[in-house]
């Protein structure tokens, strides 16, 4: 009898273990998070997932070549130079003993590493961010390593810039001496719009979503001259004409010499002699008036738009990429017909229209910052260092590697962002303090047969 009843218990037990993973199954997860599609988010939470950091570098010796790069301390070890190489985020030498720079990390990035080059006496530093600030005095570079560099006795200058050949990345050039990328040198950063508004749509971030990243071109000073911005489609979901664009918040038109080449199709979009759109405050750049123009038969490739500046500009004015970036819907009227509507911009949460652009603030975006009633956003913003910009087409191409994105993918046709993706709704609804890094491929994050 006590076997018998023994051998029920194992039997009802395994039924109870087969029902309960049935309940713990994806497809399970999905049905609850599909009834309750509101976002109970704090107030004030704008859906950032990086923020702008500030580097100050003081330096006491009379030259010393920096190198900064992104850290992540979810990695148990330390990481050697080869494995940050591709995290680089800028390079400088200090001017009058300061080096200072205006980066934008992960909001769960901790740290930066420095690596101090003086005389090639190598050290590299791990430093806390501690408010959006990183503070570094030379004095705390404490274990050095000799290389064997036979360039340490060439101290030459060719471009007569101030900066060495061996530390100038254009040693022939004197205007420009260093990079500063957005996010690393070999990273990108994501934009996925939802073109609906000021209707809701269905979340999946798909109707346009690019990858981009920015080079700004330093001086000897660090100071900014210009700066290239690369970038690649890699969702069009609208049937419509979508533009997009971005603003820089503080600079005028006035203080842009040049922008190469914007892709403008339909005749809607006026543009002063520099190459800034007309009529507006701010300097703002037009990538181009239609995505879907911006094929090359059925492809998108990857585009570059240059800007120069009149005169220098230091980063923390100039700000980070993407800046403000918006989308211009030509989707609102409820109806089919094509309409070129300048003013319907869909911006990041908590930013603010251009010049040309309106608040719509009504029933769906009460507040007129693009948080929607149900709580949430028409835009999305990350930037990731698993993949760059001129690999993500071919690894997207890679079918052999399908279950191997390491990479943020965007929802398919209307699988809202909180299905695809298990934790986006927690982090929202903490204000962004829980699951930081919702958007990666941590383990059970994501629901890859949702993901495009
Ligand atoms: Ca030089
Ligand atoms: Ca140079
Ligand atoms: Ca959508």
């Amino acid at each position: 009898m006590k076997k018998t009843i023994s051998n029920l218990f194992k039997i009802s037990l395994s039924i109870v273990l087969l029902y309960g993973c049935n309940l713990s199954s994806p497809e399970e997860i999905v049905d609850i998070s599909e009834t309750s599609n509101v976002l109970s988010i704090p107030a004030g939470f704008d859906f950032s997932t990086h923020q702008k950091v500030t580097i100050n570098i003081v330096e006491n010796a009379a030259y010393a070549k920096y190198d900064v790069y992104a850290y992540s301390d979810v990695s148990v070890k330390t990481p050697t130079e080869s494995e940050l190489a591709g995290k680089l985020v800028f390079s400088g030498v200090p001017s009058n003993g300061v080096l200072k720079q205006t980066i934008s990390l992960p909001t769960y990035y901790t740290k930066v590493y420095i690596r101090r080059n003086e005389n090639q006496n190598i050290s590299v530093t791990a430093k806390d961010i501690l408010n959006q600030e990183v503070n570094f005095n030379s004095t705390e570079a404490k274990s050095t390593t000799q290389t064997t560099s036979s360039k340490s006795s060439a101290n030459i200058d060719s471009d007569g810039d101030g900066v060495l050949d061996q530390y100038d990345a254009y040693p022939n050039d004197p205007e420009k001496a260093f990079n500063l990328f957005t996010p690393s040198i070999e990273g990108s950063g994501i934009l996925a719009f939802e073109d609906l508004w000021p209707s809701t749509g269905d979340y999946d971030f798909n109707d346009v979503a690019l990858r981009y990243q920015s080079v700004v071109y330093l001086n000897a000073n660090g100071f900014a001259v210009g700066f290239d911005f690369k970038y690649q489609i890699i969702s069009n979901r609208a049937g419509s004409y979508n533009g997009i664009g971005f603003e820089i918040e503080g600079i005028a038109p006035s203080q842009i010499e040049s922008v190469t080449e914007p892709i403008l199709t339909i005749d809607f979009i006026k543009l002063n002699p520099n190459g800034t759109e007309a009529g507006q405050e701010n300097a703002v750049i037009i990538l181009t008036d239609a995505i879907r123009n911006t094929r090359v038969g059925a492809d998108f490739i990857l585009r570059t738009v240059s800007v120069k500046f009149v005169d220098p500009i230091s980063t923390s004015d100039l700000g980070v990429a993407p800046f403000n970036p918006f989308l211009i819907s030509n989707l609102y009227s409820n109806t089919q017909v094509f309409e070129k509507v300048r003013d319907h911009e869909v911006h990041l949460p908590n930013m603010k229209p251009t010049s040309l652009g309106v608040s719509l603030r009504g029933k769906e975006d009460p507040d007129g910052r693009y948080i929607s009633q149900s709580g949430y956003p028409w835009a999305l913003s990350i930037i990731e260092y698993s993949v760059s910009i001129e690999d993500v087409m071919l690894r997207e191409a890679d079918t052999t590697n399908a279950n191997e994105k390491t990479y943020f993918t965007v929802p398919k046709d209307t699988t809202s962002i909180t299905r695809a993706y298990n934790f986006f709704k927690t982090w929202a609804e903490s204000g962004g303090s829980e699951y930081k890094n919702w958007y990666t491929n941590g383990s059970g994050f994501r629901n890859e047969s949702l993901l495009q």
